[in-house]
């Protein structure tokens, strides 16, 4: 009986779920159990009288010791969890079945150029939604009656401010508070009063770049925009600069790419023209430098806006801008996770 009371105390500190432990249940107490069988497979005939009394009475001992030990193993494993007992608990891995969430591609394109730019002494800033008509247009040369002013058509607020309708806007603040020399990037939400379809939001996101120093040239200019092109495509894109107007540039360049949807075929994404508007730019204009209360003699600058909204379109291959802000998670769910 010792050596049966022993066996089982062994199996038991060895049980990892109730599983186990009713399988030592039946092994012990069950009908054809160990202890159970144990008065059937003796020889009473053989004992006298006081050592079948003693032997009936440490049975009972034995049984009553063994129920004891099942009934202490089995709190012990409900309380370790789930009938599972586990040696250490990480309480930092993820529930199960849940996936994390992951992050959107326009923040995933956003830290990357936050990343590029750093390499480059950026920094980065960033700038306000609603923003003052001053800053939007009249301190970057667009005064009230300037027809550039009906090239992005405008959210107005009732006490007359505005939703900025490009990161531009914050060129003038940058300066005002950083003065030069100074490179950074801003990047942010823009909004104009758009007809939607699928290249062009009402919502959508700029990078704006800003370098003024002294003898601040094109030369850089066009070397901090291949730069950024070659380590945000990882590829070969074929690029095209042309003449573009803005008020706050001179000159100013309009820096498009070949559609990566289409590699230049033409579809519903570039118009049909095989190219995507990306990158306007320029050299930052005299009025803009001194709004922001620099010398234009002695600094000289250029800005860039990239569309950033559009750019993440050309790196994932996503035909239609107007998944960007669908929060459809089926479409949120190919990038990857966040960490
Ligand atoms: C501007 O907003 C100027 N502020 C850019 C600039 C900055 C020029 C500094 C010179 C110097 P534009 O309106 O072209 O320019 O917009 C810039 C980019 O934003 C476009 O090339 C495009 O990629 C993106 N963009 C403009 N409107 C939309 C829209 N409705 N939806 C999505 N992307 C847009």
């Amino acid at each position: 009986m010792d050596d049966l009371k022993r066996q089982l105390d062994q199996e038991l500190g060895q049980a990892r779920s109730l599983e186990d432990l009713e399988r030592i249940r039946v092994a012990y107490l069950g009908k054809k159990g160990s202890i159970t069988t144990l008065s059937r497979t003796t020889d009473f005939g053989a004992l006298g009288p006081e050592e079948r009394k003693d032997f009936g009475r440490r049975f009972n001992e034995l049984k009553q010791a063994a129920e004891q030990a099942l009934a202490e193993t089995k709190a012990r494993l409900e309380q370790a969890g789930g009938g599972r007992l586990s040696g250490a608990v990480d309480l930092t891995l993820p529930g199960a079945g849940r996936r994390l969430g992951s992050l959107h591609p326009i923040s995933l394109v956003q830290m990357e150029l936050e990343q590029i730019f750093q390499g480059m002494s950026f920094v980065v800033g960033s700038g306000f939604h609603v923003e003052r008509e001053h800053y939007n247009f009249d301190a970057l040369n667009i005064p009230p009656d300037h027809p550039a002013r009906e090239m992005q058509d405008t959210f107005w607020l009732t006490n007359g401010m505005l939703l900025r309708t490009h990161t531009s806007a914050n060129q003038v603040r940058m300066l005002e508070k950083h003065g030069a020399p100074l490179r950074a990037i801003f990047p942010g939400r823009c909004f104009r009063y758009e007809n939607v379809d699928a290249s062009h939001e009402n919502t959508f996101y700029q990078v704006e770049g800003l370098m003024v120093d002294k003898g601040v040239t094109i030369s850089h200019l066009i070397a901090v925009m291949k730069s950024l092109l070659d380590q945000v495509f990882h590829q070969d894109v074929k690029v095209r600069l042309r003449p573009g107007y803005f008020p706050f540039v001179e000159p100013g360049f309009e820096l498009d790419c070949q559609c990566l949807i289409c590699h230049g075929a033409g579809c519903k994404t570039c118009k049909h023209s095989g190219w995507i508007e990306l990158l306007p730019c320029g050299m930052v204009h005299p009025v803009v430098l001194r709004h922001g209360g620099v010398d234009p003699e002695q600094y000289s600058g250029f800005a860039f806006g990239l569309g950033l909204t559009r750019l993440a379109m050309m790196k994932y291959g996503i035909p239609e801008i107007r998944l960007m802000n669908s929060g459809d998670v089926r479409f949120l769910e190919q990038f990857p996770a966040a960490v």
